[in-house]
Parts: C-alpha cells; structure tokens; sequence
C-alpha cells in the first residue's frame, strides 16, 4: 500500500511519518501529498492564535476534549480532532513542545484526536509552508476539525492563520498585550476573540478594551468585501456581516468552552451561507501558490547565477554604492557588479 493510501485508510503510523517528511521538505512525503490533495477540504480548520502564555494550549485541550465528549453541539456524535501546535518561539526540541504534550495528556490515547508539535524551520516562509503542508495531511486523513495554534507574533504566524477558516484570537488579562495585539494586525484576522484567564482580576477591564476595540475597529461589510478583492453578490448584506464575538473562559476549568463551541459552529454556518467559505479556500490557495512560486522562482535563480554574483552585489549594497533595487534589478538582468 503507499504511504498516501495508508494514510487514506486511517493508519496513524503512516501519517506521522508523512508528516515528518513533509516536515524535513523530503520527496516522498511531497509526492504523496500531491496524490492526498483531492481528499482534502473536508475538515473545517480553525487558528487559535495569541500572545503567549495567554492559555492557548489549555484552551485547545479544552476544546478538543469538549468536542470528543460532546461533539458540536454538546450532545451530538464525537468529532475527530487534529491538532497542530506551531511554536516558533522555541526552535529547540525542549520546552514549550513538551508543554503542550504534557497539558495535552488528557487527550492521550484517544485515537480520534492527533497532536502534532512543529519548531521553527530555517528558511524564511518554510514555517508557513510546512504547516499549510501538514494541515492538509490532516485534513486528508479525515479529521473533521483541524486545529491550528499559533504564537501570534509576526507575518508568518499571520500567514499560517490565514490558513484557518476560523481564525480565533486569545488574549489575557494582566499580559499588558491588549494593544500589543492590534499592533500587530491581529485584530485584523480575527473572527472570535476570547479572553481567557477570565478568573483573574482585570478580565473585565480586557473584555471591554476588545469590545470597545472592535467597535471602532469593524469595517462594514462593503468595506470588507472590497478590500477582499472579490464582492459576494447574491447575500443579503446583513447576512454577509460577521461581528467577531469577544468570549471569557477559564480554560484550567473548562468554563466558557460550551459557548465558545456554540460560537465556532455559527461562524462555520455564516461561512457557508454567505459564501465567505469558498472565497476563504480561494485565498488560501492562492497564498499558497504564492510562496510556493517565490520560494521555487528564487531557487531556479539561485541556480542559474554566476557563483558569488549575490554576494558581490550585496558588498556594493552595504558599501552604499550601489540601492538594493538596482542591484536586485542587476543580478535578475545577468550584469555582474
Ligand atoms: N488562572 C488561569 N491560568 C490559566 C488559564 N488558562 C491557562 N492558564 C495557565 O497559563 C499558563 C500558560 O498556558 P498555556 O496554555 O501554555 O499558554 P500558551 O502559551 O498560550 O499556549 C499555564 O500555566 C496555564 O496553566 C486560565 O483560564 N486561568
Ligand atoms: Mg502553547
């Protein structure tokens, strides 16, 4: 059997090998993943992003044990969980990665839920690009919901939220980071926003910051459609208006998870009504297609160049002679420096 049937047929073994080739860029996993990519679209992908230490992982834990016991509607049928923790903030194989598993140990065993850890990958946009690669394995492999946490710290994390359908933010009180967050365009993605920690003093005084944030922030409807590229014409513009919800939890305790499952389910239903779901995996392709092309274009290049060309023309850049278009402008024109 190859590896992208045994993954089809539910083998977890296979599929974490899968992923650790697709993790290490490796041929094989590359080809398989080709022959799985008409099985995927199937799982709804939700981002958990935030600072961190704002509870992300307990809160992912919570989540995918709520949704085992209880399914979507908290007395439906159990729903498979994939989760996907990407934490580039710990490059090593220690900390934060063993966090998630021990925090995750509650789910251990069960065989409808699958963890996965990743690190930071060396090359700029590898990170994104191996997750995308990962989650669609995921979703692949049949798992009705993919979950997909992140450190929302910068483009790439921003990037691999784009990947989600549903793209939840986390904040907490007492992290001072209420501001930190929008700084970062993180208000910008987020469907959901849930204050976690709500336990500890000063939750309110953070639910009302988001809420007012928001309020100021939301861009009509017409706004959002225009600035995504692409008018949605036959919904009905109440219907086609998503006002991001701000949610308390105490994810140590499990409180707030059933409204914050109740909350996913809708925004799944309002993505699909109003046609902001196909236009979502259109983007998402075309993102991936993006980076796909700069990353293969540059390589080509690389390839082609006279050995040290890139070198020399950085030495002129640095030496102030020469502005880094025109050297870039030089080096794609075959002229040495
Ligand atoms: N008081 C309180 N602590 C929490 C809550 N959720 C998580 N924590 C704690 O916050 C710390 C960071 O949690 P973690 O899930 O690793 O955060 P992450 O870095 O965002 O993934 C851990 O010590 C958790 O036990 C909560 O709702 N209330
Ligand atoms: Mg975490």
């Amino acid at each position: 059997m190859s590896l992208a049937d045994s993954v089809l047929a539910g083998d977890r073994l296979a599929l974490a090998r899968l992923l650790t080739l697709l993790e290490n860029d490796r041929p094989e996993g590359l080809a398989a993943l080709s022959d799985l990519y008409p099985h995927t679209g199937r799982a709804h992908r939700i981002g958990i992003t935030g600072a961190s230490g704002t509870g992300k992982s307990s809160l992912v834990n919570q989540l995918a044990l709520q949704l085992r016991q209880g399914g979507l509607s908290g007395e439906g049928p159990p729903v498979s969980v994939g989760i996907v923790a990407v934490d580039p903030s710990s490059p090593f194989t220690g900390g934060a990665i063993l966090g998630d598993r021990i925090r995750m140990r509650d789910l251990a065993g069960d065989p409808g839920v699958f963890i996965r850890s990743m690190a930071s990958r060396g090359a700029l946009g590898g990170l994104a690009r191996s997750t995308f690669s990962v989650v669609q394995a995921l979703d692949a492999a049949g798992f009705d919901l993919v979950i997909i946490e992140t450190v929302g710290a910068g483009q790439v994390e921003v990037d691999i939220a784009r990947t989600a359908h549903t793209t939840v933010v986390v904040d907490a009180p007492g992290l001072g980071d209420d501001v930190q967050a929008i700084k970062a365009g993180i208000l910008e993605i987020a469907d959901v926003l849930v204050v976690n920690k709500a336990d500890l003093p000063g939750a309110d005084h953070t639910l009302q910051v988001l809420r007012a944030t928001l309020d100021m922030a939301q861009p009509r409807p017409e706004d959002r459609r225009h600035h995504a590229g692409e008018a949605v014409p036959d919904a009905a513009p109440e219907a086609a208006s998503w006002k991001p919800p701000v949610l308390p939890t105490v994810s140590t305790r499990g409180e707030g998870i059933d409204e914050l499952v109740t909350t996913l389910v809708r925004h799944r239903t309002f993505l699909g009504a109003t046609g902001e779901l196909a236009r979502r995996q259109r983007e998402q392709a075309r993102l991936e297609m993006e980076m796909l092309l700069c990353e293969q274009l540059t390589l080509q290049w690389r390839a082609m160049q006279r050995d040290g060309a890139f070198e020399r023309a950085l030495e002129q850049v640095v030496a102030r002679r020469v502005a880094p278009r025109q050297a870039v402008e030089a080096l794609i024109a075959g002229t040495d420096m």
